[in-house]
């Protein structure tokens, strides 16, 4: 993906549009904004962009996709290039690294291309600890991947591979997550919800930090949870859904069960409210800086 910023402006506005997926409109607000594009004008008016600005584009939608303001994006977008100048510092220099890789991975995964989508996470993995990878590029990807199914630009096919291929690969890294003599976790989603991934990426990471990890996974039967924590009684307990109906359906047991262990909510489903009424926690924020700082430790 790299590209070389002294190649010439070859592209129109409508062609750079229809590579990065972006309308004119918004492209020529990142311009006029900050000054994200430097286009030249040709005799007859039109612009023309350089591979230099496609670059800039796809790094900027890489920044937002990892959850910057579209301000913030643009500044780290512009600070990460200046850092690629010989005598600059590593680590924007870095930063941009990781936006590309980011974007490649994106790319591979839209493309069903299964062996390009290992390669770029072997590369990232290589370079990066894996809380960064999961923390900037896998959580930020799979929540751009939502809006973008919202939106109709993807469809439940690459939705469904890209899961499904990240999902093994955390898997992976959950291997061996249950040996130990840490603290004892049992992670689990409420009956009905099917998105366990991110309750997975917290796992891997509070794993990393020395607990012992039991997952119950996606639609847990709440008797079947209540059972496991009275057999093992673990350090903690924590809930992870998509909806707070999921969380309400069992806020009875759940309630009960806070009384006996720690119990912890999260995931958008969870709210300060339901965190009140059951006595369990409410952890915000994304699943890695939530294992990195648990507020429950005592
Ligand atoms: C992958 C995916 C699926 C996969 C899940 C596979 C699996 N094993 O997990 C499958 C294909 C099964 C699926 C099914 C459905 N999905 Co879906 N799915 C997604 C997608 C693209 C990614 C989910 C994910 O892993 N995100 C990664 C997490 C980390 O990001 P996040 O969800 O934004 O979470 C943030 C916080 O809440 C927090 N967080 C979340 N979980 C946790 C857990 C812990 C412990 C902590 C500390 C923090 C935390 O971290 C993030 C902030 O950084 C999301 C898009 C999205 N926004 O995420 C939609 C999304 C969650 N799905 C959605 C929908 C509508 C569905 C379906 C109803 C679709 C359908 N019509 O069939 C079904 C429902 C299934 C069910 N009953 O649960 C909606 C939910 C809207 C809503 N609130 O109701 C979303 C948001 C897509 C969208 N934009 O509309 N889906």
């Amino acid at each position: 993906v790299s590209v070389d910023p002294s190649d010439e402006p070859v592209l129109r506005i409508g062609e750079l549009s229809r590579r990065v997926g972006l309308s004119d409109h918004v492209l020529r607000a990142w311009e006029s904004r900050y000054g994200l594009l430097q286009p030249v004008r040709t005799a007859g008016g039109f612009r023309l962009y350089s591979p230099a600005d496609e670059l800039r584009v796809r790094r900027m939608q890489a920044a937002l996709a990892r959850g910057l303001s579209a301000a913030e994006a643009a500044r780290s977008t512009l600070a990460a290039e200046d850092a690629a100048q010989p005598g600059t510092t590593d680590l924007l220099a870095a930063a941009s690294g990781l936006a590309d890789v980011a974007e490649a991975l994106a790319q591979a995964l839209d493309a069903f291309d299964e062996p390009a989508a290992h390669a770029w996470l072997d590369r990232l993995l290589t370079d990066l600890t894996v809380e960064t990878v999961l923390r900037d590029v896998l959580v930020p990807y799979l929540h751009d991947l939502g809006l973008r199914w919202e939106r109709g630009e993807v469809g439940v096919a690459q939705e469904h591979f890209a899961t499904h291929l990240l999902r093994g690969r955390l898997a992976g890294m959950a291997r061996g997550w249950g040996l130990g003599d840490g603290p004892h976790a049992v992670l689990a989603c409420p009956p009905e919800e099917l998105h366990d991934v991110a309750l997975m990426v917290f796992g891997v990471v509070l794993h990393r930090r020395g607990w012992r990890i039991s997952f119950l996974g996606a639609s847990t039967p709440v008797d079947d949870l209540v059972e496991v924590v009275a057999d093992t009684k673990p350090s903690l307990v924590v809930l992870a859904a998509t909806t707070t109906e999921r969380f309400t359906g069992i806020a009875r047991e759940l309630a009960l069960l806070a009384e006996k262990v720690p119990v912890a909510v999260a995931g958008a489903g969870a709210t300060p409210a339901l965190a009140e009424t059951t006595g369990a926690q409410l952890l915000v924020g994304d699943p890695v800086t939530a294992a990195e700082q648990p507020p429950w430790r005592r």
